[in-house]
């Protein structure tokens, strides 16, 4: 018997895709999910035919948006905690590019997503074939090109028999915790349907699990060193704590030593928002608990987190000169940045391993000083969230009444706008699953195909997405996509009639009102007609006592309902955060940006360490 097996390049890539598998909770899945697609020419006749004929080990879901579909993709990953991912294959040109967008979000984001774009002949014999975009001095340069500087790992298969050597790099990169990201496999339309002898052991069936990097035994006991002499310590918690499934090593670890620990977005809820030890969000978003801790700690140990600037409040909680930075981090880029003392590994075992090292030494002075902090900064939260009979909320307002509605088993989904910075300081994650935020791109649109992707995950969480009417018009395809795979998304819309938070930001940058909120005479969008079109339950609220009743109504019901309120477009929480970097003309004829940029030149020179 003939150990090869002839195959088309298309064939190989499902076939080895399905013979990949991951361990989730002790049952053996495959490892990636399935495949989102959208058909054209350059995939319908190649990746078309082999995901037809491999629908039952490799489901496919049609879509309706390239870089909708990628996102949904990529929030599966996330809420999977990259323990699982999906492809995404589509036609060539703009098919393609219309996923550069999420691509870069997986980027930034640190998730896996597997890019399966068609591309232009590898023979060139039709060129230009249709959608081709044609570089005058280099005719290898295709439209996928575009993906080189937001893919970890990108190829360009030009023969089926690459595939043998390029398949596994992509595997590793998507499997990797410190390398993880988006992988681009462009895939020329004749080499799609190209065939070739693969041996059939290439699709032998492969296990893929969690691989944990141990500290260095030089940097840890540096580490357990900078931590021994802290009398002031703070935690920033990132998603890394989430990636590495250390939520509950953490809040032992915090318990033990009582340290209290504030959140990044992506970290948010790793620690139950009433653990004792949580002081809230930290950074430009941040409670008002955190970030004072964070000024005047004198060592803070960052996990798992890219340290960006909403975190360190563009660098300003870190300018203490005496203050030590610990950084845990998998991934040796991150674990360098300000100049960390660095403790490269997976989070769970630096975690585990410190434990062993440290002994508690809190002061209790210091302790009854984080728990009044804390508690102040909870009734800040009260304060903010309360009921109210207004018929223009603020976002705060709703949020708390997604937030009391939403259950135990809530997750609620976000990414841009206003709401994400009042999410990260407001919301009361009661678990580990209960917050998704993309806030790593803040990519407006990603709110309700990144529902769909956290439903497919999690088909037994009530997910919740909240958005503005902003992001809802930039993308809401997904909700068509919602309602025929029969996953049901809630969504709460919040019409403040354009760009509040640019319009908010506009302003105190000296600005005046312009091009950020529609004009009054603009006449108002139909949201719930535009809902019900694409097939959802969509009802009108007037204030936040009917959005709770609505909420609750709604809840067992199963098709997508998405339910609008009219809120505030000038309100933001003022209680907590901390100061951001949005660079100010420095020559303006308006005597506001003049006064506000002598403004930010003087925050500039007191809180940079750049200046
Ligand atoms: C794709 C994309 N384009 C532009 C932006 C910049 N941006 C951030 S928030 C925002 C306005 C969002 O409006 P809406 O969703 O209504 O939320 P609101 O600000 O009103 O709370 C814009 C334009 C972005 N983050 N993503
Ligand atoms: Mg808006």
């Amino acid at each position: 018997m003939s150990d090869r097996v002839r195959l088309t390049a298309s064939q190989a890539i499902v076939r080895y895709l399905s013979a990949q598998r991951t361990v989730v909770d002790g049952q053996e899945v495959p490892l990636c999910a399935g495949v989102f697609a959208i058909f054209g020419h350059g995939n319908v006749a190649g990746m078309g035919e082999a995901l037809s004929a491999s629908r039952a080990e490799l489901p496919t879901y049609r879509a309706h948006n390239e870089q909708a579909m990628a996102h949904a993709a990529i929030a599966y990953a996330k809420t999977m905690r990259r323990r699982r991912f999906m492809a995404c294959t589509t036609s060539i040109g703009p098919g393609a590019t219309n996923m550069v967008t999420a691509a870069a979000l997986a980027h930034v984001n640190r998730l896996p997503v597997l890019l399966l774009p068609g591309d232009v002949f590898a023979s060139r014999r039709p060129d230009p074939v249709l959608q081709q975009v044609e570089d005058f001095g280099d005719p290898t340069v295709t439209a996928n090109d575009c993906f080189r500087p937001v893919s970890r790992y990108w190829d360009r298969i030009s023969r089926p028999e690459q595939l043998m050597r390029s398949l596994p790099q992509a595997l590793g990169v998507l499997t990797d915790p410190a390398e993880c990201g988006p992988v681009t496999l462009a895939l020329p339309q004749d080499v799609q349907a190209e065939a070739w002898e693969y041996p059939i052991s290439f699709f032998q069936p492969r296990i893929h699990e969690l691989t944990r990097l141990g500290p260095d035994t030089r940097q840890l006991t540096a580490a357990a060193e900078a931590i021994r002499r802290a009398k002031q310590p703070l935690i920033i918690a990132g998603g890394g704590v989430h990636y590495a499934q250390a939520c509950e090593t953490l809040a032992r670890f915090a318990e033990r030593f009582s340290i209290p620990v504030a959140e990044t977005q992506a970290g948010k809820g790793a620690l139950r928002w009433n653990h004792p030890q949580n002081v809230g969000s930290i950074g430009v978003t941040g409670s008002s608990a955190a970030n004072e801790l964070a000024r005047d700690a004198d060592v803070i140990i960052a996990i798992g987190t890219r340290l960006q600037d909403f975190t360190t409040a563009s660098s300003s909680l870190f300018r203490n000169p005496r203050r030590q930075l610990v950084a845990i981090n998998v991934c040796r880029f991150d674990a360098a940045k300000f100049g960390a003392l660095q403790l490269q590994g997976d989070a769970l075992r630096a975690l585990d391993e410190l434990n062993v090292l440290l002994e508690p030494s809190v002061s209790a002075e210091y302790s009854a000083r984080v728990k009044h902090l804390a508690q102040t900064w909870n009734s800040s939260v009260e304060a903010a969230t309360a009921v109210s009979d207004t018929t223009l909320p603020t976002d705060a307002q709703v949020l708390g009444a997604v937030n009391r509605a939403i259950g135990t088993n809530g997750t609620v989904v976000c990414a841009a706008g206003g709401l994400p910075g009042e999410l990260h300081k407001l919301w009361r994650a009661q678990d580990s699953d209960a917050y998704h935020l993309e806030y790593g791109y803040s990519c407006m649109g990603y709110e309700i195909a990144g529902g769909l992707g956290v439903k497919l995950a999690r088909p037994d969480r009530n997910v919740v997405v909240m958005v503005g009417d902003g992001s809802y018009l930039m993308m809401n395809s997904e909700i068509a996509t919602a309602i025929a795979l029969g996953l049901k998304l809630t969504i709460v819309l919040l019409d403040n009639r354009g760009y509040g938070c640019i319009s908010r930001l506009q302003k105190s940058c000296g600005g005046t009102a312009f091009n950020n909120l529609l004009e009054e005479a603009a006449p108002a969008v139909d949201f719930v007609a535009h809902a019900r079109s694409l097939g959802a339950e969509s009802l009108q609220v007037n204030n936040v006592r009917e959005l709770e009743r609505a909420l609750n109504d709604t809840r067992a019901q199963t098709r997508t309902v998405v339910i609008v309120i009219n809120t505030d477009p000038h309100h933001s929480t003022a209680a907590g955060g901390a100061w951001w970097d949005v660079a100010v003309p420095e020559v303006s004829g308006s005597k506001d940006v003049a006064a506000a940029n002598e403004k930010y030149r003087k925050t500039l020179r007191d809180v940079s360490d750049l200046e």
